[in-house]
């Protein structure tokens, strides 16, 4: 190195380059100088400063990890020291100079966007929908047609939680579906509850704000069991029909997989000869709709707070593709758009299954995992009016503040009008659109006529005319201007009370626990007094049983007889798939390596992964290779378990925790079973993989006594 230098840590380095390790660590003459000017009290080496053996040493490490490539900034200016930033001096002040440590510092400091006001905690992927029965004859949206296939990007979140909270929180999940077509994109922004808490747009903010955290604590995260959330929807009853629901288990889902997904509001649908009918929609998962029970899910949130989120993952990148059936409750179009007396515009009612089918369409399957979850996942902005030609919306007056709201909050999430030139959000339809400028414009628009009608620009572009154009349905609306909710609205009760009659005995048993906790979890006067006067309004026999459990009493109240139940409702549907499905095999010492590979080659052709739990790492006998020790995971992970060797303690409690979830678990033969307080025989008990594999499609065995 010339003594006579007087280049920079920054120079030098870039001189010698990362594969000269020796140059990394060499002296300028200002470093040497820096070094003889100090102090003779001060410590002889700088800890900030590499060493020269230090540098060869982390050279010799990256070169090792495959690392050789000098880092350009966002400039494209390649530098090639990352490490250390310009001084002056071996020992002194960082310098404004570097422009590197700046660039770097300042992109850093802005990497955070704001997050969702309300579905902050999601996870999404891509995927293809085939329209196998298209809609054709009721229809004229190009990707509904017969054999249409269409790429899409769902995403699956929860509404209250913040982006950092857990997965299995009890709360609505947001399905919402953007299908890039090509006539634009549609996006179908759903939830996994086809109704609402409240019925105007304009309390949308106050439910926020009152599920939210408390302001003045900001707790309980992720929490709808807190006073603020019980007052506003005990002094709100058109929330009851949505309170059933949340109660249930839909609100705890085993996976983004096994939810149902629903519009919420009606839709009308445009043929392609002008006439138009009126629908809903419905996503129903192809591996069934199962839940969790209320203490997994509430220990899930620290045993794995990503757990829907994991899950999604792993059954894409294990070939076990999630996959719904589109379907569409179709009904005649009306001047007062109801159905059978339900009034069509009010998003707290369902339109049973059993009064109208629902009509299969198509097939969603989620084949691909993002490569970047911000890029994709957190960037890709949903809209309830992005519509194509063939599908407008109804006068329903919470789908109409949503119109609004969607487009208003991209503005602030991702930071200006031009979202929709994100790579995920951009249509695969073409776009011009006169639309100019603004923050991150992406574009480098031409000619000199962005308006119309122009002849600067030959007229274009044209405002395109015909069945591929986006026509809205002429309708007549004409009545005073008023703030007055209709009168068909007023029925708070009756659809909560033909949810609740048609769930089954360990259904409403669970809706009456979750009540009971979340209400009991609130100590401000009077919310419990309402609550249990609106269930009464519900359902004697309910009102009583949550009254009991707050130790009050519950009044009597007037619920209508819903005339019958819907089973469709149920969540109890017997036997379903099993492919993406997880059971643990839980090993010791000894542990018979012949068993372990019959219970994987039995899992493996359906789809389930199996997870070999051991006492360590590393292999049992030689050749039984261990998944996870049985100190880092728990029964909650996983819907089956199998004791595959004589229990201890661990193993006892790991099969029994399963045991007591309702699951399915096997104890092979000759094994004790009677440490693990099984009741061998019991239903979903098995000995065997084949037994133990058809006990799994159930899901659950809610009949089964709890273990001791
Ligand atoms: Fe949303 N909702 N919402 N919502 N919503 C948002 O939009 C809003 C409602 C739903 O994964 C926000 O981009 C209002 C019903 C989903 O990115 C926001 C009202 C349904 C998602 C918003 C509702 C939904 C959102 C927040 C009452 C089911 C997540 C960030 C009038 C049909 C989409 C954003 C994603 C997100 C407003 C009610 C579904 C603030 C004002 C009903 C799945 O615009």
């Amino acid at each position: 190195m010339a003594a006579t230098s007087k280049r920079s840590t920054t120079t030098r380095a870039k001189k010698a380059g990362p594969e000269e390790p020796e140059a990394l660590g060499a002296r300028s003459p200002n470093r040497d100088e820096a070094t003889s000017a100090a102090p003779q009290d001060r410590p002889a080496a700088s800890p900030r400063r590499a060493t020269p053996a230090a540098a060869v040493a982390r050279a010799e490490l990256r070169r090792a990890a495959g690392v050789t490539e000098p880092l350009p900034t966002a400039q494209g200016v390649r530098v090639d020291d990352a490490d250390n930033s310009l001084t002056a001096g071996e020992r002194g002040p960082s310098l404004l100079e570097d422009f590197h440590l700046r660039e770097r510092i300042m992109h850093f400091d802005h990497e955070r966007i704001p997050e969702r006001v309300v579905h902050a905690r999601g996870a999404g992927a891509h995927g293809t929908f085939v329209a196998e029965d298209g809609l054709e004859d009721i229809c004229a949206a190009a990707f509904l047609r017969s054999g249409a296939s269409t790429p899409v990007f769902v995403r699956f979140s929860t509404v209250a939680g913040s982006r950092g909270s857990m997965d299995t929180a009890r709360d609505v999940r947001g399905f919402a579906t953007k299908f890039y077509t090509e006539e634009g994109n549609f996006d179908l922004v759903g939830n996994n509850i086809p109704v609402f808490f409240i019925q105007d747009g304009l309390k949308f903010p106050d439910l926020v704000h009152a599920v939210k955290p408390e302001p003045d604590r900001e707790i309980p995260q992720a929490q709808s069991a807190h006073d603020t959330f019980w007052d506003f929807v005990s002094l709100q009853p058109e929330s009851t029909h949505m309170l059933m629901w949340v109660m249930s288990d839909r609100a705890i889902p085993r996976s983004y997989a096994t939810m149902e997904g629903f519009g919420v509001h009606t839709f009308r649908l445009v043929a392609a000869d002008g006439s138009t009918s009126l629908v809903k929609w419905h996503w129903k998962p192809v591996a069934g709709v199962h839940g969790l029970v209320w203490e997994e899910s509430q220990k899930l949130g620290g045993v794995d707070p990503d757990y829907h989120r994991r899950d999604l993952h792993e059954r894409i990148s294990s070939g076990n593709l999630p996959r719904w059936q589109l379907g569409v409750q179709v009904m005649p179009d009306s001047d007062d758009e109801t159905f059978e007396g339900i009034d069509l515009l009010d998003p707290t009612k369902i339109v049973p299954e059993e009064l109208c089918p629902v009509r299969t369409v198509g097939t969603l399957t989620l084949e691909r995992n993002p490569v970047n979850f911000f890029a994709e996942t957190e960037q890709i902005a949903f809209h309830p009016g992005h519509l194509v030609p063939g599908i407008d919306i109804v006068d329903d007056p919470l789908l109409h503040a949503r119109l609004f709201s969607y487009l208003d909050t991209q503005l602030t999430r991702l930071g200006g009008p031009n979202f929709s030139q994100i790579p995920i959000n951009r249509p695969v339809a073409p776009v011009n659109d006169n639309n100019r400028d603004g923050f991150m414009q992406q574009a480098v628009h031409e000619g000199v006529a962005p308006y119309a009608p122009n002849s600067l620009g030959g007229g274009c572009p044209f405002a395109s005319i015909g069945a591929a154009s986006y026509t809205h349905v002429p309708r007549q609306v004409d009545g005073p201007k008023l703030k007055l909710r209709p009168a068909s609205f007023d029925d708070h009760f009756s659809q909560a009370t033909l949810f609740y009659r048609s769930m089954t005995p360990v259904e409403q048993d669970h809706i009456v626990g979750a009540f009971s906790f979340e209400l009991a979890k609130c100590t401000s006067p009077g919310i419990h007094e309402r609550m249990v006067r609106n269930l009464a309004e519900v359902d004697g026999e309910l009102a009583e049983r949550v009254a009991a459990h707050l130790g009050i009493e519950a009044p009597t109240g007037h619920p209508v007889d819903p005339g019958g139940t819907s089973p469709a409702l149920s969540m109890e549907t017997g036997p379903g798939p099993v492919d993406g499905r997880k059971v643990a095999v839980l090993v010791g010492d000894p542990t018979s390596p012949r068993t372990v590979r019959a219970w994987r080659a039995a899992a493996d052709p359906l789809g389930v992964e199996v997870v070999v739990v051991g006492p360590h790492l590393g292999t049992l006998d030689k050749s039984v290779p261990v998944d996870r020790t049985i100190h880092i995971t728990d029964p909650v992970e996983y819907d089956g378990v199998v004791l595959a060797a004589e229990p201890d303690e661990a193993m006892a409690a790991f099969v029994q925790e399963a045991y007591r979830h309702h699951k399915t678990v096997a104890v092979l033969d000759g094994l004790d079973d009677t440490v693990a307080g099984l009741e061998l025989g019991a239903d979903g008990v098995a000995t065997n993989p084949e037994d133990f594999f058809e006990a799994l499609a159930l899901h659950r065995h809610w009949g089964r006594a709890p273990a001791d």
